[in-house]
């Protein structure tokens, strides 16, 4: 018989949710109950298009907002062989931001319409579970002020969270919505009870192609 596969699990959510926190958090609780599981977060910056990416987003280099779409995407893209091997081995993959940051953030930029920012994502893995870490501004201004990256503007943050509520009427993905306002502890134990549900099904369920 064929070993079970492992679930892939997408933390996304507004700036300073909670997103790495609970991603660190759920691997090592995952792992602690005898569960293979991995952390991955995109933009991955080690590779070489994720240098240019983090260097585009550090603002020590400009490039054209279609070009780093498609980079941005193109990262996702170069790990899916390395997603699909860890999937295949049995190893739930926890991941912070993927495809839905994407197309929410480049949709938020004048002249770019979702539809288009979702074109280079579709057919990548299809995460069991998504979860969105919900918290309003004023809440996430108590747990820091935003960095010097670019898009760290409350501004452009509205409107990337415009996209992600429109993002999320779609029925294909399994979304879950988690109030991210309430203590680690508490979050933590909400992601984990959706997760293990997600990696039960994902053990019968071959894996799907995102917006396909
Ligand atoms: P994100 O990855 O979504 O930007 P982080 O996990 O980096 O968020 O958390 C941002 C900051 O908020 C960190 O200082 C973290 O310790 C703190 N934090 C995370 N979750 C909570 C929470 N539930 N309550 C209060 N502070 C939190
Ligand atoms: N971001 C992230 C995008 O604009 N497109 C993407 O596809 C992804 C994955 O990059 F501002 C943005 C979102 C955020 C920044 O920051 C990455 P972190 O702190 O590494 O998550």
């Amino acid at each position: 018989m064929a070993s079970k596969r492992g679930a892939l699990i997408v933390l996304e959510g507004v700036d300073r949710a909670g997103k790495t926190t609970q991603c660190k958090k759920l691997v090592e609780a995952l792992q602690q109950s005898g569960r293979p599981a991995e952390m991955m977060r995109f933009p991955d910056r080690t590779t070489t298009i994720g240098q240019l990416i983090s260097s585009y987003l550090e603002k020590k280099s400009d490039l054209e907002d279609h070009t780093v779409h498609l980079l941005f995407s193109a990262n996702r893209w170069e790990l899916v062989p390395l997603m699909k091997k860890k999937l295949e081995q049995g190893i739930t993959l926890v991941v912070d931001r993927y495809a839905f940051s994407g197309a929410a953030f480049t949709s938020a930029k004048p002249g770019f319409c979702l539809d288009w920012c979702m074109k280079p994502d579709v057919g990548l893995p299809k995460p069991d579970l998504v979860m969105f870490l919900q918290l309003n501004p004023a809440e996430a201004a108590l747990r820091g002020q935003f960095g010097i990256e670019r898009y760290e503007t409350s501004a452009f943050q509205k409107l990337v969270q415009q996209k992600f509520q429109l993002l999320m009427k779609d029925p294909s993905v399994n979304w879950k919505v988690i109030d991210a306002s309430q203590n680690i502890e508490d979050v933590h134990d909400n992601i984990k009870s959706h997760s293990l549900k997600a990696i039960n099904t994902a053990e019968r369920t071959p894996l799907g192609e995102l917006w396909k």
